[in-house]
Order: structure tokens, then C-alpha cells, then sequence
């Protein structure tokens, strides 16, 4: 183990950020074949709702666009609290529904409640989640679980991935996408954003006090990893951090650029030129722009990361995250925080909805 001088005072997170290749080769182990779907897709469902709460919420959103991708059923995005609140605008009448929901502890009380409503609404509910004891297992139709990836630290990060990885085997099994499912299997040997090179572009910037706000610029499967990204510089190091789909920046937020901004772009390999556009368009403004790409090559930036150029965009998404993680948490540590111990936050959130439940109608 290493200890907590080489990591810089960051005793769980960073292990727990590095040890995430080797967490997801546990994932064909949990999903060995449809069969482990439980039958959920046995009658395709006509829309798929994917939820959680924080992290898991954004989990959600890459989750739909892989989904609608790979399997070609409509799939959208939706916070649980939402789904508690509105029901109406995730659950339709007359639809056959599959609620998908995220939730590493299992016990985060929106994503727990949204899978007892959709239960009552007819839908099928499928959980995936870390905890094999959770609430939210006798809540779910059928459960997804993997307690390798869950992590000592209050923030999420192999957990995110792993569940990730975990929905893009779900989606490949269902399509019966052996190219998709063949591309998933070689992620664990292409997570190249921990190389020696990457850690010490992300330690630079990380030490670099020039900036002090960050944005983050996520396109299709990429915008809830960028979300994810962007929670993760929130929860460590206290910055201030927004996340655009990177062609909805010019429309207001390049307003936000200074000589005081870090851009950091999770370029895809479909949007490429338009979203070095973007990049080039914000450079006058001031600021600096980190790029983490397949190809780092032609972009106006002043650092680059490279993530594996050998599978889509679809199955890329998780490499994207362990050197942005590790942004968050060196950051942390240059400002003289502890990564492990975010301020105010638990490791999940347990509501008591007894005095605010709406009073039943007399
Ligand atoms: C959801 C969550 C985390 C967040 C914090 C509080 O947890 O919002 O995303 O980082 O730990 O809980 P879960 O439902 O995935 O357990």
C-alpha cells in the first residue's frame, strides 16, 4: 500500500482513483451474459428512465445516451427527486416503462423512493448499485450490484466508472453488440489517463493558482462525464465549477471567460472540429484550456491528456475520468484540503420524509 507521503496526504482517494482499471475487470464477472438482466428486457420496453441523485444522476445521463445509442430505445435522464415529485413527467400512462436507478450506497432516500414510485406506477425497476444489503435491492425488480467498486471515500469515483461500464455491458448484452461488448473488454488495459506523463500534466495544473474557476465542455455521451468531472473539482477542492454541452458555450456562458478560467475540454471524436472551434473562440478571451482527447493533436490548448484512441465515443466514456478525478483531488491538496473528508457532504443522504411528505388529501 502506498503510503500517505507518495500521494501527497490523499491516503484513500487517490488509490481508490487509480486502482479503477482493475475494478472494472470485475464487471463481465457480475454480467456474464444476458441471462443476468433478470428478464427485464425480455419485453423491450418503449422508453428507458435512468436516475440517481448527484454523481449518480450524471452516471445517468452518459447511461441514456449509450443506451439510446447501442440499443436504440428512447432514454432520457432524470434526477430522482423529480421522478418522486413529478411522476407524471417520467412515468406515462400507457407506456411500457423501465426506471434504471443509480445509487452506490442504495440508500440515498430520492433514488430509493423513485423506484418505489415507479413500482407503484407499473413500471420494471432496475437497481445498480455497490450494496448487496441496501434499501434500495428490495425496492428494484431486478439489481445489478458491485461491491468491488465501492470506495472508503465520501466521493464517488471507481464506484461512477464501474457502474458505468456496468449499463454500457447491460446495453451491448440486450443489442447482442459483440464490437461494442469486444471495445468495453479492453478498457481496463487502455486506461492510459493514469500514465506518469498525464499524472504530472494534471499535478501542473493542479499547482497552477493562475486559475481559479473551471468549466468543463461534454458533448453526447460525454456531457454526464463531464458533469461527473465537474462535481468532482466541487466536492474536493471547493471550485467554482460549470459544465456545457461545448457548442451551447457561445450562447452566454463565454461571458464567464477571464484570465482567471480553466476550460477543460472532454473532446469527442464526432464533434471534433466544431469543438475545437469552441476552444479557439474562447482563447481570446483570456484563460486556459486543458484538452483530454483520443487525438490531442490541433487544439488551441495549453495542456493536453490523452485517452485511448481505440474504441467510439460510446465506449470511451469512462476513460475520460481518471485523470480528471485526480484534477479534483490534487487540487484539493494544493489548496490545502484533504480530498478524503469533503466539506459538509456524507457519503450519501438519508431525508426524513415523515415531516414533509405531502399530508395525505381528507
Ligand atoms: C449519491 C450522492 C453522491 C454524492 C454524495 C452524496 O449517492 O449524491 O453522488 O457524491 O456522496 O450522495 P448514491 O445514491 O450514489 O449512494
Amino acid at each position: 500500500m502506498v503510503g500517505r507521503a507518495e500521494y501527497g496526504g490523499a491516503t484513500r482517494t487517490l488509490p481508490e482513483i487509480h486502482s479503477q482499471p482493475d475494478v472494472w475487470r470485475s464487471v463481465a464477472g457480475v454480467l456474464p451474459d444476458a441471462r443476468a438482466l433478470g428478464g427485464v428486457f425480455d419485453t423491450p420496453p418503449d422508453v428507458v428512465v435512468f436516475t440517481g441523485c448527484g454523481s449518480s444522476y450524471y452516471l445517468a445521463h452518459s447511461a441514456a445516451a449509450v443506451f439510446q445509442r447501442i440499443v436504440g430505445v428512447q432514454s432520457v435522464a432524470i434526477p430522482s427527486s423529480e421522478v418522486v415529485l413529478f411522476p407524471e413527467l417520467a412515468l406515462r400512462a400507457g407506456e411500457r416503462t423501465l426506471l434504471v436507478v443509480f445509487s452506490r450506497s442504495g440508500e440515498t432516500t430520492e433514488a430509493v423512493e423513485a423506484a418505489r414510485v415507479a413500482q407503484q406506477h407499473g413500471a420494471t425497476v432496475l437497481g445498480i448499485g455497490c450494496n448487496p444489503d441496501a434499501s434500495m435491492v428490495a425496492a428494484c425488480n431486478v439489481n445489478i450490484v458491485l461491491p468491488a467498486a465501492r470506495e472508503e471515500s465520501v466521493v464517488m469515483t471507481r464506484s461512477f466508472t464501474t457502474m458505468l461500464l456496468a449499463i454500457q455491458r447491460c446495453a451491448g448484452l440486450v443489442a447482442g453488440d459483440t464490437a461494442f461488448l469486444a471495445e468495453l473488454a479492453s478498457l481496463p488495459d487502455r486506461a492510459a489517463g493514469l500514465d506518469a506523463g498525464s499524472v504530472a500534466t494534471i499535478r501542473a495544473i493542479a499547482d497552477d493558482r493562475a486559475w481559479e474557476s473551471i468549466v468543463f465542455l461534454g458533448a453526447g455521451p460525454l456531457y454526464g462525464v463531464a458533469s461527473e468531472a465537474s462535481m468532482k473539482l466541487t466536492e474536493m477542492s471547493l471550485t467554482l465549477a460549470n459544465v456545457y454541452r461545448p457548442l451551447e458555450f457561445r450562447h452566454g456562458p463565454m461571458s464567464l471567460v477571464d484570465d482567471r478560467t480553466l476550460v477543460v475540454l472532454l473532446a469527442s471524436e464526432a464533434g471534433r472540429a466544431h469543438e475545437a472551434a469552441v476552444l479557439r473562440d474562447i482563447r481570446p478571451y483570456g484563460g486556459r484550456a486543458l484538452v483530454v482527447a483520443a487525438d490531442t493533436t490541433g487544439f488551441a490548448a495549453d495542456w493536453c491528456v490523452p485517452v485511448d484512441a481505440g474504441v467510439g465515443d460510446y465506449a470511451r466514456a469512462a476513460l475520460y475520468l481518471p485523470a480528471l478525478q485526480s484534477l479534483g483531488c490534487y487540487r484539493a491538496l494544493a489548496k490545502g484540503m484533504n480530498p478524503d473528508e469533503p466539506r459538509h457532504l456524507n457519503r450519501f443522504v438519508a431525508l426524513d420524509w415523515r415531516e414533509t411528505a405531502p399530508q395525505a388529501s381528507a
